[in-house]
């Protein structure tokens, strides 16, 4: 790390929903991660993050992709207004909307999602209830860089969590959220910081190679 303090990243951020990772990026940049949040996007009209970002003073636009006659269309008009701001990084946080091959290049190593699994197992949808019906002991979120193939990008860090005997569906997403909400503001740091980079298909932390990192809640560490 450089001893010169750094711009703040400049970050945009799409949601479709609640924005609970979107508050916990809010929260630890007013706690000093060096990170300037210059737009959040919803597809979504109702979604609550979208207030979330007026109440802390981050500009919050609707492009409601039901105005759009295909997926190309809605995602070219969602780039020109994302590129109107400039940011470094591009992050998904709870985003519905599969996107386009030419949208996700153009963005390439520059865009991250966080996915509620212990990828490459559940990509897609409903990943708690199928975790269940698989019978599962663990469970977990992932983070990583966006690629064309869905959920298929390669993943920066992730968490585990344990599946208990009387666990459903939403008991799993609020523990999962818990841990959604110290990883991802963890690696856009690293990202800020300069340290995290997608190299090809190889992700690069300091320089050195990581294939998907896992991080203790316990003690803070990952390896
Ligand atoms: N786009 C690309 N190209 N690559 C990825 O890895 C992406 C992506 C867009 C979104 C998030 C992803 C998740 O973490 C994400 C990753 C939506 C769907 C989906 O099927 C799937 C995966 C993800 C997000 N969406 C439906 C669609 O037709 C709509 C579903 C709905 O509105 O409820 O786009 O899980
Ligand atoms: C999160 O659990 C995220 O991992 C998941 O949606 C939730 C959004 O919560 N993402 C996906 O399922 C992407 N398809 P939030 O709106 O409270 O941040």
């Amino acid at each position: 790390m450089s001893a010169i303090a750094h711009q703040p990243l400049p970050v945009v951020v799409l949601i479709s929903g609640s924005g609970s990772n979107l508050q916990a990026i809010i929260d630890a940049i007013g706690a000093g991660l060096p990170a300037e949040i210059r737009a959040v996007f919803s597809n979504e009209p109702q979604a609550y993050g979208l207030t979330r970002a007026r109440e802390a003073g981050i500009p919050a636009e609707i492009i409601d992709h039901r105005d759009y006659a295909d997926r190309e269309s809605f995602d070219r008009v969602l780039m020109a207004r994302i590129d109107h701001y400039q940011p470094a990084l591009i992050v998904l946080a709870g985003f519905m909307r599969i996107l386009s091959e030419d949208f996700v290049n153009h963005y390439r190593g520059r865009m991250l999602n966080i996915h509620p699994s212990l990828l490459p197992r559940y990509q897609g949808l409903n990943t708690h209830q199928r975790v269940l019906d698989a019978g599962d002991a663990t469970h977990g979120v992932s983070v990583h860089f966006v690629t064309p193939e869905l959920d298929g990008g390669p993943v920066i860090l992730q968490a585990e969590i344990p599946v208990h005997a009387d666990d459903d569906a939403g008991q799993l997403a609020d523990r999962i959220h818990q841990q959604e909400h110290l990883i991802y503001p963890l690696v856009i740091r690293w990202f800020a910081e300069g340290r995290l980079q997608l190299d090809d298909d190889t992700v690069r932390l300091d320089g050195k190679p990581v294939e998907s990192l896992r991080y203790n809640s316990d003690t803070g560490d990952t390896g």
